[in-house]
């Protein structure tokens, strides 16, 4: 068995049997973890899930200047990832998961057409969320679930809109979008460029999710989660057992 089916098989079983793995430091490229981190997705989509688009990731200066890097990543998102509105996600079938606030996109020829207000779930396949570059690359970026509220058209000047993170109405954490690679229209340039050099092409109709506004939140079981996007509206969903 190849390096890389060896891994997305270790990735694969860490996320099916909610049982971390440490990560194992140096030694990952980036061109290789891309290789992985299709072959774990190509593991969901031989179970039937079918891929919706695609996310990013360490869009924020703060998140960047963290890991060291000054380059976004980007992870694939499924039709098995997403949770309706106000839908619930349970606790049980993750490891360690954490809410945090998104903007997301709706791209139809190579355009922006839609906006809305979300929620994603990130979900380390690593120990304690410590991990690699490569190693949360080869991981899916972390990717775990999403939210979408309903779509909007693009209002003028989203680069500057308040975002607000609530879990049981009590504000966890506030920022702005700006936060998002400073204004998160440029999440679309970056997401097709950084796609097209690895072959993948955002099909009509594809949600992109562009990159958290604020640091992540764990989830706790009972709690409500709602995300508050200035001008867009709320994405909400219950935290089951
Ligand atoms: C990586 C996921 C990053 C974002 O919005 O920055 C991400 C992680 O923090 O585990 O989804
Ligand atoms: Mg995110």
């Amino acid at each position: 068995m190849s390096f890389v089916d060896e891994f997305a098989g270790r990735l694969d079983v860490a996320a099916t049997s909610r049982v971390a793995i440490p990560s194992a430091g140096a030694g990952l490229d980036v061109p290789t973890a891309y290789r992985v981190q299709q072959a774990v997705v190509d593991r969901r989509l031989s179970r039937g899930e079918r891929p919706v688009g695609l996310k990013l990731g360490l869009t924020s200066r703060a998140k960047m200047t963290q890991m060291g890097v000054d380059e976004v990543i980007w992870g694939r998102l499924t039709d098995g990832m997403r949770i309706a509105e106000g839908g619930a996600v349970s606790l049980g079938d993750h490891i360690h998961p954490k809410a945090e606030p998104e903007v997301a996109f709706l791209v139809e020829a190579g355009a922006v057409t839609a906006v809305a207000p979300a929620v994603e779930i990130i979900d380390s396949r690593f120990v304690d969320f410590r991990f690699t570059l490569p190693e949360v690359i080869a991981d899916n970026t972390s990717a775990a679930r999403f939210v979408l509220g309903a779509w909007q058209p693009v209002p003028y000047g989203i680069d500057n809109l308040g975002v607000l993170l609530e879990v049981d109405g009590r504000a966890v954490q506030i920022g702005s979008t700006a936060a998002i690679l400073g204004d998160p229209r440029r999440a679309l340039t970056d997401a097709v460029r950084l796609a097209d050099a690895t072959g993948v092409d955002l099909a009509d109709g594809s949600i992109l999710l562009a990159g958290a506004a604020t640091a992540a939140v764990p989830l706790r079981a009972g709690s409500d989660v709602r995300v508050t996007v200035e001008k867009l509206g709320r994405a909400s969903l219950r935290v089951g057992p």
